[in-house]
């Protein structure tokens, strides 16, 4: 199959994380910080080397800063519902997922009231819709880096600097971008990111993380055992492990340290090329062609690997579905859990087709994938 379905989850592995986890399950794994012996220790130091991988590929200088969660959706419900009480305001995006919108949504009920800026047809935002938006009580910008319906990517640092500049915290969704283009958390004035592991950083599904600045006031989402203070009622609110309850998911923790030491080792930039001139291929291929119509921003310097379209004549699904059954390729149709983005760009009736690409898609892969949707074109 070719795979272009990245945007969902990245396919395939690295050999290295595989033979990584295999080791684990079958040498060592015991329950990290739980025991004194050998399995357990060694899985607890496995566990801090991925910690401290993350951290170095992002710029965070104390690994203790990054929680473990079991993917995107656990790292910002943790983030927003930890952070927001009665009375606050937040603002955000329309071109979010709903693992932003939803827990904003639940929060009214709360009394906590958000704001939506509404962006561009192409996704983009205007940093002044942001800024007329800032009430008193705004504690909390949240913002995707690069949308998962259209890849446009946020001008994130400069919404960080706006946050700062008005004493707001500045939370983003790296779901999209993160192991695909770079992301400094300190030059990008990011107090606290949610990202994936099972994405662009290329580890298995089960995996994400929340880093959280220093001097953040977070309340633990998840109560129960931490493997400290085990006599104490109370939630420990210790970095990490207050917000780690549970028995976490070492095996893929630990097969995502060995994927993000190989992104190390590649280097983001030379990742983000070869997606960037794929995505060019594509773009170019399918924005140009007759009866499809290309959705998102057109300069693909400004977007993560997806393009988005639709067939005239076709339905997003019948088009995915000919594409898997026919052609052997993978993409996503639909509204991506992402309604309001697709309100945004126009496809709210339709929803559209996704196609994402990776790091080891190939240039003749996308020919073929042109060629693909070019000849569903010619049988409608
Ligand atoms: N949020 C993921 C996507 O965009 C699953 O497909």
């Amino acid at each position: 199959m070719i795979y272009l379905d990245n945007g969902a989850t990245s396919f395939p592995k690295p050999k290295v994380m595989l033979e990584c986890m295999y080791k684990c399950m079958a040498e060592y794994c015991g329950n990290p910080g739980r025991s004194g012996h050998y399995m357990s220790m060694k899985t607890g130091e496995e566990v801090y080397k991925t910690r401290k991988n993350l951290a170095k590929l992002f710029n965070i200088s104390n690994p203790a800063n990054i929680i473990f969660s079991i993917n995107t959706t656990g790292a910002l419900n943790q983030g927003i519902q930890g952070l927001l009480k009665e009375g606050d305001h937040v603002i955000t995006t329309s071109m979010e997922h709903n693992s932003v919108l939803r827990p904003l949504k639940m929060l009214e009920s709360k009394g906590v009231e958000h704001t939506i800026i509404k962006c561009d047809r192409t996704g983009s935002i205007n940093l002044r819709d942001i800024k007329a938006s800032i009430k008193e009580n705004t504690c909390l910008i949240v913002c995707t880096h690069a949308s998962n319906v259209t890849g446009t990517i946020m001008p994130i640092r400069e919404i960080g600097e706006l946050a700062h500049r008005n004493n707001i915290l500045f939370m983003v969704d790296g779901a999209q971008s993160g192991g695909c283009i770079p992301i400094n958390v300190v030059e990008m004035n990011i107090d606290l990111l949610a990202l994936p592991g099972h994405k662009g950083l290329l580890g298995p599904m089960g995996t994400g993380f929340l880093y959280v600045r220093d001097g953040i006031e977070l309340e633990p989402l998840l109560l129960g055992g931490t493997g400290t203070a085990s006599k104490d009622r109370t939630q420990p609110k210790e970095m990490p492990e207050g917000y780690e309850s549970g028995t976490v998911n070492a095996p893929g923790i630990i097969g995502l340290g060995c994927s993000v030491e190989m992104l190390l080792n590649t280097g983001i930039r030379a990742i983000q090329e070869h997606e960037e001139s794929l995505t060019r291929v594509l773009d170019d291929g399918l924005r140009n062609m007759r009866n499809v119509i290309v959705y998102g921003v057109e300069d693909c310097k400004e977007k993560v690997g997806v393009v988005t379209l639709n067939i005239n004549g076709k339905s997003c699904e019948q088009v995915a579905d000919e594409l898997s059954e026919k052609y052997g390729i993978a993409g996503r149709a639909g509204f991506h859990c992402a309604g309001l983005a697709h309100k945004t760009i126009g496809t709210w009736e339709t929803g559209a087709l996704r196609l994402s690409v990776g790091p080891f898609n190939t240039k003749a892969q996308i020919k073929t994938a042109i060629e693909a949707v070019y000849k569903i074109t010619r049988s409608v």
